[in-house]
């Protein structure tokens, strides 16, 4: 399996090389590419840096700070375009440790379409995480639940790893979501499409180097567009029942 790791950054400057070099050591045939958004404090150049010396990594250089989902999107369509089989999420800020990604890899080796370090299934948890942090990570986790309905215990985990044809079949060209439900949003339309998806344990870290991004933006975005699945989704159903629409 040809694996692309895709990390996104803004301002990660104290973070980037270590994250890079434990994932250089945990899977040393996975490559790396570094989408930035033109970070101000030089993330970009250093990524630069480490590719000159590196051929497993790759910079992804975007013109301004748009959010997590087009930075991914964007890097999505770079791996795709270069047809690696496995495409990887993971933060910059070490949070997603690299030496558990050979877990992830290992469950889409085994089947998965798509497969979800998860802090809230059996032997998962979070480390050093404030409880304010816990609160709105569970929150949004059992809102997401209620509203759309979904059976997946950590939909927001941003630590994933899809399988290319799972991220072809996922219409990435209608995703409007920028923030954490960008998560959430790739993450549903892949259980409604019946995909394969595993969760598997993971401790998630909280970062020791570089400053947070949350943002109250993000989290407004995140509860109005699950609301705005869900009624539609249901919206939807019922209409189909009354047999409306045909
Ligand atoms: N390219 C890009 N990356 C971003 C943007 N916002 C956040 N990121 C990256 O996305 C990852 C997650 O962001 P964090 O700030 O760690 O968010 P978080 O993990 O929810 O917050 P903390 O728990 O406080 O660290 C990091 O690698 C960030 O650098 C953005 O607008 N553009
Ligand atoms: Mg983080």
């Amino acid at each position: 399996m040809r694996v692309l790791t895709i990390i996104p950054t803004y301002n990660e400057r104290e973070s980037l090389p270590t994250v890079i070099k434990r994932l250089r050591a945990a899977v040393p045939d996975a490559h790396v590419l570094v989408a930035d958004d033109n970070s101000p404090d030089g993330t970009g150049d250093m990524a630069d840096a480490m590719a000159e010396q590196d051929g497993n990594i790759h910079v992804l250089h975007r013109p301004a700070k748009e959010g997590l989902g087009p930075a991914y999107l964007a890097g999505f369509a770079w791996g795709l375009e270069r047809d690696y089989d496995v495409l990887v999420e993971m933060d910059a800020d070490c949070s997603h440790q690299p030496e558990q990604l050979p877990l992830l890899l290992d469950a889409v080796q085994q089947g998965a379409d798509m497969a979800i370090g998860s802090r809230y299934v059996p032997g998962g948890r979070t480390e050093n995480w404030p409880l304010p942090r816990q609160l709105i990570s569970r929150g949004g986790n059992i809102y997401s639940r209620v509203l759309l309905g979904t059976s997946i215990h950590d939909i927001t985990g941003g630590f994933r790893a899809y399988r290319d044809t799972t991220l072809r079949a996922l219409d990435l060209d209608s995703v409007r979501s920028r923030g954490y439900c960008f998560q959430i949003d790739l993450a549903w339309r892949a259980e409604r499409l019946g995909l394969k998806i595993v969760e598997v344990p993971i401790t998630f870290v909280e970062r020791e180097e570089g400053a947070s991004k949350m943002s109250n933006d993000v989290t407004v975005e995140a509860a109005t567009s699950v609301a705005k699945w869900g009624l539609t989704a249901r919206a939807r159903t019922l209409a189909g029942k009354l047999g409306l629409g045909r």
